[in-house]
């Protein structure tokens, strides 16, 4: 391709709003360009990556023999109102009207769909099991769309579905899927780790998200250094550690504590470590109040205290709500005298051990010392509420955790019947018993691989592509195409090179060398083959972008160089 006639409008600067590297970096090297907030076109270097990022995933999810099919963007508000998601969600989900005043959702996922077609299509364990994937734009009305393409109200996701006839073969799917993703991310040449992730409102047991690792990820990882256990923050189970503190109990005390209300006032104040106070959260679990009770040195995990109600949705009480359900001012609230209250006090296991501990009086400048749970207040639930920290032990060996920050580039499911009991998907089983089929479901952010490749293939210059998934392999430079021996040395091995069948960008813009060697460095493509002055010796210069090498080559030793060199690449 000659550079002078494609269309790359690189930028010298970006918008304000573009924080991250690879956003500032897929704008100014002409990748992508904005249309409205959260909305992107590709421009043709961008849609170069797309595609060859779209054929890894193709070839291997056809080599797990999956099949490739398209479903509509356009879905019936009835699909969705058969599994109560229509109700379910708010404005996140896109929702249209057409001529007949119908109405229809853009679809930012395709359970639905992929449902229905599986429910008319399939009624024997014979035709079981099957994959059906599809690689197509999703559409979710981000409230706060931001990171560019990562977080993106119209994006371009591969998502898969399996049918089994039972659990077994849903895992055997899942494995297939979970190593696919393995082969794919690893083609890509990103830095990644599947870590368990919780499964959220999908439910079903067991799922995984695949993380580019980065340390602009919205995703905590917590990861432990001696073996492979890695899971999202939100779900890392934490071990219990019981141990009787062996404080006798002393005596409830009743203390003036004026405007202390955060725990480091609380602990400044009394000269108390934060391990010996209890916070009190009062939260609104689907339709009733719980008081979470946790250790003032831990963090409260919602998504836990979601999950131990198995509840859908799970908010923070309003100072308002804190007063008028417990009849305490927020910052002084505690577990003491609450019988009469409409709430269900619970606790993260660390507090059943805590002895003489503090917590709220529930009454504005007042704390409790000398608290001790099972004697001075009631708990109905103990469980694991809090955070993992670093430093604790791991779940799986006992090493030690370490948190790490990761974009979510994949997810893969275990929907079990979620779906296709609600909407009647069942096939006839070897006895002719009807039965509901069992789904897996599998999502890769196509845009959003991209983007976090750029994020960790960087450097203050521009971007250095992967060989792999590189807009082109070579970058062909002529230094002065004014000059005969350049233009003629140049355009030859233009010629030579797209022969051998490599893909080559070549710069025969009548611009200056600088600014042609800062677009090289900045559109970032993995080898770079400078014609200048030495043309008349036959000699050309080779630049390898990751590793900033530069060699003298005779010309007609390129082709081999490239050969030999692409391949360590
Ligand atoms: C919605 C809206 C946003 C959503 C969903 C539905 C996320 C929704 C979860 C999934 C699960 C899997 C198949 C591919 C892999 C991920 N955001 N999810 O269901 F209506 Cl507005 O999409 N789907």
């Amino acid at each position: 391709m000659r550079q002078s006639s494609l269309l790359l409008p690189t930028l010298r600067e970006v918008p304000s709003e573009a924080e991250i590297a690879s956003h500032k970096l897929m704008l100014r090297a002409g990748l992508i360009k904005q249309l409205v907030s959260g909305v992107y076109s590709y421009l043709p270097l961008g849609y170069r990556v797309v595609r060859k990022v779209t054929q890894i995933v193709r070839e291997e999810m056809d080599r797990s023999e999956a099949q490739e099919i398209s479903m509509p963007a356009i879905q019936p508000a009835e699909l969705w109102q058969e599994t109560g998601r229509w109700e379910a969600y708010g404005p996140e989900l896109m929702r249209l009207k057409d001529r007949h005043d119908r109405s229809f959702v853009l679809g930012p996922t395709h359970e639905e769909v992929v449902t229905s077609i599986a429910r008319d299509g399939i009624n024997s364990y014979k035709k079981l099991p099957i994959n059906l994937y599809q690689i197509q734009t999703k559409y979710r009305d981000e409230v706060r769309p931001r990171f560019g393409v990562i977080r993106a109200r119209e994006f371009i996701m591969k998502d898969a579905y399996s049918f089994d006839v039972d659990r077994d073969g849903l895992d055997r799917s899942y494995q297939a899927m979970y190593d696919a993703y393995t082969r794919i991310f690893t083609r890509c040449g990103m830095d990644f780790r599947a870590v368990e992730a919780d499964a959220g409102a999908i439910g079903g047991k067991g799922t995984h998200e695949f993380m580019a690792l980065s340390d602009i990820g919205e995703d905590t990882i917590a990861y432990c250094n001696s073996c492979n256990y890695a899971a999202n923050l939100e779900k890392a189970d934490v071990v219990y550690q019981g141990q009787a503190s062996g404080e006798t109990s002393e005596t409830l005390e009743k203390v003036h504590t004026p405007a202390i209300k955060t725990i480091a006032q609380l602990t400044e104040f009394l000269g108390l470590p934060a391990e010996k106070t209890i916070k009190s959260l009062l939260f609104k679990v689907d339709q009733q109040y719980v008081l979470a009770l946790i250790r003032g040195d831990h963090e409260l995990n919602d998504i836990k205290l979601k999950n131990m109600f198995d509840a859908n949705v799970i908010d923070m009480a309003t100072e308002q709500e804190v007063m008028e359900v417990l009849g305490s001012p927020v910052g002084f609230v505690g577990p003491i005298g609450l019988q009469e209250k409409p709430v269900a006090i619970v606790a993260d296991q660390a507090v059943k051990d805590m002895v003489n501990a503090v917590v709220g009086a529930g009454v504005a400048d007042y704390h409790y010392k000398n608290i001790t749970p099972g004697r001075d207040f009631e708990v109905s639930q103990y469980g694991d509420l809090r955070n993992i920290q670093e430093g604790d032990p791991c779940p799986q060996c006992g090493g030690e955790i370490r948190f790490a920050r990761g974009i979510e580039v994949g997810h893969v499911f275990k929907l079990g019947t979620r779906y296709s009991e609600k909407m009647k998907a069942t096939f006839l089983d070897e006895n002719g018993k009807e039965k509901p089929m069992i789904m897996g479901c599998y999502g890769i952010g196509i845009s959003r691989t991209v983007a976090a490749v750029v994020e960790q293939n960087h450097d203050e210059n521009g971007i250095i592509w992967p060989l792999s998934i590189a807009p082109f392999h070579i970058h062909l430079i002529a230094v002065n195409p004014k000059n005969e021996d350049q233009l003629k040395l140049a355009e030859s091995l233009y010629e030579q090179i797209s022969q051998a069948g490599y893909e080559v960008l070549y710069d025969d813009r009548p611009e200056r060398a600088g600014v042609k060697f800062k677009d090289a460095d900045l559109i970032g493509l993995p080898l770079r083959i400078t014609i200048g002055a030495k043309a008349s010796d036959g000699l050309v210069e080779c630049k390898i972008r990751k590793s900033g090498e530069m060699q003298e080559i005779a010309a007609d030793q390129v082709l081999d160089y490239m050969k030999e060199t692409l391949s360590k690449l």
